[in-house]
């Protein structure tokens, strides 16, 4: 007998064995695959204990899966879209036709703002903003550890699902929050760094303590990365 999981397995290899047999493929590229799933970059189990394996597996491989499909499923209806990247489609979200304004806002939302907040995680002891960010950073709010303190009073305030972010905002330094998967992208902002307060980035082991969680992720974030795209908003 083959168990669930098995079965599933299976299904699954055959499924992916249909998708890539030529003779049904279609010659033109399917709206489904016209935005695709980052890997993750690292090992679930990478930011143990701060973030635990299975959070991490279910939050890439399902949450941020889904957030792709949707997208592309609404794309469908919209294949005009398709050759606009996802930066482009959420700075214009005025500019995107009613009928999938929606969807592109909080699936697009979704896959950008996960794609951002997997690369900004990363174990490393003592790691600290340097060079201009971090001047710019004490010039701003005082100090790191103030700024820290402000990302996570603001994960905190968020009232349901959210993001906290460090961004730059009319060429300021700015510490704000977004509901459910806005992207500071849509309101003409640069996004420096993103926090999911999701209760499903962090459920599994804080319960309820989003501040446990918030203070976990403040001490693996990774800075060199921050310290590029603010470079990069600089150039
Ligand atoms: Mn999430």
């Amino acid at each position: 007998m083959l168990s669930r999981r098995d079965a599933l397995k299976t299904l699954a290899l055959s499924t992916g064995a249909f998708a890539l047999n030529p003779a049904i493929s279609s010659a033109q590229q399917p709206a489904s695959e016209v935005h695709k799933l980052p890997p993750l970059g690292y090992d679930y189990d990478a930011l143990e204990p701060f973030i635990d394996a299975e959070t991490m597996k279910l939050h890439h491989d399902k949450h941020h899966a889904a957030y792709v499909a949707k997208l592309n499923q609404a794309l469908e209806k919209e294949p005009s879209l398709t050759s606009r990247s996802i930066e482009d489609l959420l700075k214009n979200l005025e500019s995107i036709p009613e009928s999938v304004r929606t969807d592109i806002r909080n699936q697009g939302g979704g896959h950008y703002n996960h794609t951002l907040f997997w690369q900004l995680l990363r174990k490393k002891e003592n790691s600290a903003p340097e060079g201009e960010l971090a001047k710019a950073l004490t010039a701003s709010f005082g100090s790191v550890q103030a700024m820290e303190e402000q990302i996570q009073a603001a994960g905190l305030k968020q009232f349901g699902s959210g993001w906290a972010w460090l961004l730059i905002r009319q060429g300021k330094l700015s510490i704000e929050s977004t509901p459910n998967q806005d992207c500071p992208l849509s309101t003409g902002a640069y996004p420096l760094l993103c926090v999911d307060v999701w209760e499903h980035a962090y459920y599994l082991k804080y319960q309820n303590r989003r501040a446990d969680y918030l203070k976990a992720v403040l001490q693996i974030l990774n800075w060199d990365v921050v310290g590029e795209r603010f470079r990069q908003y600089k150039a």
